[in-house]
């Protein structure tokens, strides 16, 4: 009997900045074959699931959020950076350089805006 090794499951809301950054980072890792991708949409079942999981373990829903280790849940979306990094043996501040251009790029940009649309009553996410 083999045992197959545990595969992170990565939660990520279609239109959140921070899980496009965490995707990023993972894809530039080439960790996209390691982890499973659950992507998902406001309101629909996977976010219902992921808010009971997270939840129940005492985690504040918020995306992206991973499961890291069996029924061990995370999220921060540069707290799971640095853990696949250092998984990987690489430094997220100086090695990647496509994470770098999105950070100092589009990203404040995406911040700014979900800003403005909240300031104006709206759900940006
Ligand atoms: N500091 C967090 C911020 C993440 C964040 O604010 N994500 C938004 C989605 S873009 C969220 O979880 N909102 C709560 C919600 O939509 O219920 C991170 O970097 O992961």
């Amino acid at each position: 009997m083999t045992d197959t090794p545990f595969r992170p499951r990565i939660w990520l809301l279609k239109s959140c900045p921070f899980c496009l950054k965490l995707r990023i980072a993972l894809s530039e890792m080439a960790m996209e074959g390691r982890v499973e991708y659950i992507v998902f949409e406001k309101g629909d079942a996977a976010e219902a699931d992921l808010r009971a999981r997270l939840t129940q373990a005492g985690i504040t829903p918020s995306y992206p959020a991973a499961e890291v280790a069996p029924g061990e849940y995370a999220t921060e979306s540069d707290d799971l950076i640095a853990r696949y990094a250092s998984e990987v043996g690489v430094d997220p501040e100086t090695d990647l350089p496509l994470l770098r251009y999105y950070r100092e790029g589009v990203f404040p940009k995406f911040l700014d805006m979900f800003q403005t649309l909240k300031d104006m009553g709206h759900d940006p996410a």
